[in-house]
């Protein structure tokens, strides 16, 4: 039997995160054994040249984890809708989101703090009803861990997806396709590297790719994630989105 394991970094500046130390880089996978050398030194490349600075930080972390207890889901379906620039970007949103339970007023108060966030390490869980943010997570959010691509499914799904040959968008759709499985009704992201201002959404098991999101050259961004806090039950939800090894399509 072939033995799996879950590979995670994270780099910043200043010291580590916990110290207060700035993110830089983060990127985990779930792989077999003879891949570990590899992609230990592609994630410390991968860190060390960065748009968003030079870390002096930098945590490798592997763990060995059980082949039964990973999760097997399928992909979020994609989508993607025009916005011709950032002022129109609340606009955009209120009407693709239209179908959800959320006032006007919470969705653009999310909004407004996702993309001038610089402070939240991971995401904020919050109610979709209150618009109150109910993780207690404090500035580390919520950190999505152990997922990743069985990647021979991977290659046979952006066969006809011709933007999607891109790692930044394939890790994002991974991450996405566990949220929403994890039972969350909508998620809301943005990047924090500032050259990179397409965002997107997901709701009703679709990813939607929003061009402007934020403006160029911002190094902010967040991650929002909306759930029903009256028959959600927190604790599960979250050692979900922690702990769960999950792949994308595949088989063990
Ligand atoms: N779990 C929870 N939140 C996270 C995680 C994680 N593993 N990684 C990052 N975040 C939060 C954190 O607050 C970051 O500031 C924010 O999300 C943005 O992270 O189809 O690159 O890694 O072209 O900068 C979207 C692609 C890319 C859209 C998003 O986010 C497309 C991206 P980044
Ligand atoms: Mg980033």
């Amino acid at each position: 039997m072939e033995k799996w394991y879950s590979i995670r970094m994270r780099a910043s500046e200043g010291g580590p995160h916990e110290k207060g130390g700035r993110h830089i880089s983060g990127a985990e996978r779930i792989i077999k054994e003879k891949e570990l050398e590899q992609i230990a030194a592609n994630m410390i490349k991968r860190a060390l040249t960065h748009s968003r600075g030079e870390p002096d930080f930098i945590s490798l972390k592997v763990d060995k984890i059980e082949q039964e207890a990973v999760h097997i889901i399928s992909p979020i379906t994609i989508q993607k809708i025009d916005n011709k620039g950032q002022d129109e970007t609340k606009a955009v949103l209120k009407k693709l989101l239209a179908p959800l339970p959320l006032k006007e007023e919470v969705l653009f108060f999310l909004y407004d703090w996702m993309i001038e966030d610089d402070q939240t390490r991971g995401a904020i869980i919050v109610d979709i009803h209150s618009g109150k943010r109910i993780d207690n997570q404090g500035l580390r959010g919520v950190r999505v861990s152990h997922f990743d691509w069985d990647k021979s499914f991977q290659e046979k799904w952006i066969q006809n997806k011709k933007d999607f040959h891109n790692e930044r968008r394939l890790e994002a759709v991974a991450l996405a396709s566990k949220v929403a499985k994890a039972g969350t009704i909508c998620e809301l992201c943005c990047s924090d590297d500032p050259e990179y201002t397409t965002g997107y959404v997901t709701f009703q098991h679709t990813y939607v790719q929003i061009p402007n999101m934020k403006k160029k050259d911002v190094p902010r961004g967040g991650r929002v994630f909306l759930v029903d806090a009256s028959t959600i039950d927190l604790d599960a939800y979250m050692n979900f989105l922690e702990k769960t090894p999950v792949l994308i399509g595949g088989s063990k």
